[in-house]
């Protein structure tokens, strides 16, 4: 470097160590201010430009009648003029139902939705109180105002609050709005039908949580589903998605065993904190608790005259019972305009893609199929007054047998039940049988798997299959025991709600029954070679031993005496094609999913402790004394069944 070069450096360096040292006012004042950012990077407010858009994209927050505001998130196609609203209130991140920065919307909605876009529908999506971007506490499944709600908003009053300003200042609208949506969505829908907004002109609730105790997410008939463990820390450790309980192992079987009780599961995870958790595991029996908030008895006592159509899939593995029980009390009413619609879906999945469940697989796509061809055209009659191509059937239910849509003018096809009773040898018949017993010995601390171990909860497509599983996986099990028809030579057909009418006694105080009806496949099956012999479980349901007499007030089985033990299981609308056998399965354990029932009587069985699990024999009984039976809703009858009694 010359000497020349070696100063100008030296003092370019200089100027600029200046230049760096100097205040900022100084370097602001002599240099482009755009060189130096004062505030925040972030601006207050981005304003997305939508000039590429087909639709804008509007937050609000809309208020309620006590001030609290709710995130809404509404999706209005670009030149929308008098356009129905459909509006999804959910506790799942209204935000998160479409995508951002997705200029068209028919991309930026998930599946479902595209087909209301492409109909010209204007899609609101709101955070439930306390959920997300709303505002305001949450409760799970907040219960309506009245003895277990003191204050004066419920989900019935946010959903009227929300209409009302929908329709007032959504400017494109036609005034009017239909609700949708699964699940705890489909709660949604239910608790405004409780006290609807005038403009909501139309419902669906798909698997709607109706009652948690009976048959819907946290129990049936009282035993308690441990799979809603992860979802109350999903739901009520954040106000946005929590966590799902850490595990230390793999198997979730062998996780629930050695936690013992629920309820030390939970008081091991944190649970003390969760309130919903306490409340819940306070009220094991079907007290004011869980009555004051089974909503069919809510919807019945109060029916709207929103036209409504209940949906729900035939092997729901999560909310099996709701839909169809609050039709059939809506039904009892005399409300007209109430539809049935039973799908052959697992939970929910009447908004995807349903062309297969678990081994079966169906003509098309049955749920896109439905939505084109019937839930569209539905809400389009009190949206758009658009007339549906063919008169709506009250009652839509799909024969999985058949592989069609069968249509009901009324439901179920039959009100006689027919016994199929439990014989010796393992047989199957319509007629009595002679007296005699089956006995197992169910051990708590080997509980019979919902799914063969290891498992986790967290495998979907294990969890939404799960009951259309291979019963043969436990059959040969000695706490489990089958009883099965002769082959049949003719069809049986069934529609309804079968029974479960076991009469049993056990060495124990307590105990749980859980019941199948099963389809049996021939030994091979040429269409399907894998379906050769499957053991296709078509109805199946638990009951906890201790409610035998009373939901409300349970009872300590006495120990050695014949007991009657009679449930309703989920609704068939199935054929038992010839070459097939009907078999019924019974066994006293369901796990993990259900938590174990210590078999000896304690006063609240999610906090039973170790030594309280204990062995018992248990003895299904047949004949006159206990004529242990499945009572069926039978419009077709096999003569071979009949002929082969014992
Ligand atoms: N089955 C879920 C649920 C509903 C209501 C309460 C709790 C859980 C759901 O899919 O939303």
């Amino acid at each position: 470097m010359s000497r020349r070069t070696a100063l100008a450096f030296a003092t370019s360096v200089l100027a600029a160590s200046y230049a760096l040292t100097a205040p900022p006012s100084q370097a602001q004042s002599t240099r482009d201010a755009t060189l130096v950012q004062t505030g925040s990077d972030i601006p207050a407010k981005w304003q997305r430009p939508d000039a590429d858009y087909d639709y804008t994209r509007q937050e609000v927050m809309i208020p309620m009648r006590d001030g609290v505001k709710l995130h809404t998130v509404i999706l209005i196609p670009k030149g929308a003029h008098n356009l129905p609203l459909l509006l999804e209130r959910t506790p799942y991140d209204a935000g998160g139902f479409s995508k951002e920065s997705v200029p068209h919307l028919r991309d930026a909605v998930w599946t479902a939705n595209r087909e209301w876009v492409d109909d010209g529908y204007i899609l609101v999506y709101q955070d439930i109180r306390g959920k997300y971007g709303s505002k305001g506490d949450y409760v799970m499944t907040r219960p309506p105002v009245g003895p277990l709600n003191p204050s004066k908003t419920d989900d019935t009053t946010d959903a009227w609050d929300t209409v009302d300003w929908l329709v007032k200042n959504v400017k494109q609208g036609n005034g009017k709005v239909g609700m949708i949506g699964s699940s705890y969505d489909g709660w949604t829908v239910t608790m405004a039908l409780l006290g609807p907004h005038p403009a909501l002109k139309v419902a669906a609730p798909e698997s709607p949580m109706i009652d948690g105790w009976m048959g819907d997410d946290w129990f049936h008939y009282g035993a308690f589903r441990q799979v809603n463990l992860d979802y109350f820390t999903g739901q009520t450790t954040k106000t946005g998605k929590g966590e799902n309980v850490a595990r230390t192992g793999a198997d979730d079987y062998q996780a629930f065993l050695d936690a013992g009780s629920a309820g030390n599961w939970a008081e091991r995870n944190g649970f003390k904190q969760l309130g919903f958790w306490n409340r819940l595991s306070s009220h094991p029996a079907y007290d004011a608790f869980w009555q004051g908030q089974a909503l069919d008895k809510f919807v019945a006592a109060k029916p709207s005259s929103v036209p409504t159509m209940w949906l729900q899939g035939l092997w729901d593995q999560e909310d099996m019972y709701g839909a169809v029980v609050t039709w059939e009390a809506l039904r009892a009413k005399g409300m007209s305009n109430n539809h049935l619609v039973m799908g052959p879906w697992a939970h929910s999945q009447v908004n995807g893609k349903a062309e297969t469940l678990g081994p079966l697989k169906w003509k098309g796509d049955t749920a896109a199929d439905f939505r084109r061809d019937v839930l569209i055209p539905f809400f389009n009659t009190y949206l758009k007054d658009r007339a549906p191509a063919e008169p709506l059937a009250p009652v839509m239910i799909y024969n999985a047998s058949d592989n069609r849509w069968d249509k009901f003018a009324d439901w179920p096809a039959t009100k006689a039940l027919t016994p199929l009773y439990l014989q010796a040898d393992n047989g199957l018949a319509f007629q009595p049988a002679a007296a005699g017993e089956d006995s197992y010995v169910s051990d708590p601390a080997k509980p019979v798997p919902f799914l063969a171990p290891p498992m986790s909860f967290s495998e979907r497509s294990r969890w939404v299959s799960w009951l259309l599983q291979d019963q043969r996986f436990v059959s040969t099990r000695t706490d489990v025991l089958s009883w099965q028809t002769p082959v049949l030579t003719s069809p049986v057909t069934v529609q309804g709600a079968p029974f479960a009418d076991i009469f049993a006694k056990t060495s124990g105080t307590d105990g749980d029954f859980v019941v199948k009806i099963i389809d049996v496949y021939p030994a091979t099956v040429a269409e399907q070679p894998e379906m050769g012999g499957y053991q296709l479980p078509v109805s199946m349901d638990i009951f906890r031993g201790r409610y035998r007499q009373s939901f409300e007030h349970p009872t300590p089985i006495p120990a050695g005496e014949v007991q009657e033990y009679k449930f309703r299981l989920p609704t068939m609308n199935y054929v038992f094609k010839p070459g097939h056998r009907i078999m019924v399965q019974i066994q006293s354990s369901l796990f993990p999913l259900y938590d174990r029932n210590p078999q000896s009587y304690v006063d609240n069985i999610f906090f039973a402790k170790p030594a309280d699990y204990r062995k018992a024999t248990v003895a299904i009984q047949r004949g006159t004394a206990g004529a242990s039976a499945v009572l069926l809703p039978v419009v077709q009858t096999s003569t071979a069944i009949k002929s082969a009694a014992r």
